[in-house]
């Protein structure tokens, strides 16, 4: 029934959707690329260190026309000063857009297009965020709690990992004196 026709699932909080099809776990080892202090990285997982950062539960479609709807927990925590963070990604498609709904918990949504020109849009409970085409974009938990959001966006989407792998972003979200703030990222570019 998820794959054709009409479906309605719910939102299950810090457990995601239920039903869902596809269930996706990150954890550092997967991230270990990303986080600014890779020598943190590389020393908490030569101790065996493996902290679960993130879950997508998502219901995918194919075909023309079709939304994939999928729900994100990050778990709080931080490597360093930076905060908890999804990969990030371009779709694809470029000229496709993406909304997100703020379930539980609290963070930002970076957004930046390809010559590095930063948004960012705060989120939490009940806020929408709007996602236009071309812009890559990484959610980050700057709260004490799971952060729980929504997203709804044209299956035919993809994602283009890559360019955010080798680039990173220009700016990083980091906790200084208790509170978040936007840093220029040392590294962005570096493999440019
Ligand atoms: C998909 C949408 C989200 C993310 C999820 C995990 O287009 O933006 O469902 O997939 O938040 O982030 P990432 O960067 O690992 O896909
Ligand atoms: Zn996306």
């Amino acid at each position: 029934m998820l794959d054709k026709g009409p479906y309605s699932t719910k939102i299950q909080g810090v457990n995601g959707l239920y039903p869902y099809k596809v269930k996706v776990e990150r954890y550092l080892k997967d991230l270990r690329e990303y986080f600014l202090d890779r020598q943190k990285v590389e020393e908490m997982l030569s101790k065996g260190e493996n902290p679960l950062i993130y879950v997508v539960y998502e219901i995918d479609r194919e075909g023309e026309g079709e939304f994939n709807v999928g729900c994100t927990i990050i778990y709080p925590g931080k490597i360093g000063d930076e905060y908890y963070f999804t990969k990030g990604h371009f779709h694809a498609k470029e000229p496709t857009s993406e909304v997100y709904v703020g379930i539980s918990g609290k963070g930002v949504i970076l957004m930046q297009d390809r010559d590095g020109r930063t948004f960012v849009e705060e989120i939490s409970q009940g806020t929408i965020v709007y996602i236009p085409p071309g812009l890559a974009h990484r959610s980050i938990n700057t709260g004490k709690n799971e952060l729980v959001f929504l997203a709804i966006y044209p299956s035919e989407a993809g994602h283009d990992y890559e360019t955010i792998m080798k680039t990173g972003f220009a700016k990083l979200v980091i906790e200084r004196d208790g509170k978040p703030i936007l840093i220029d990222n040392p590294n962005y570019g570096r493999y440019l």
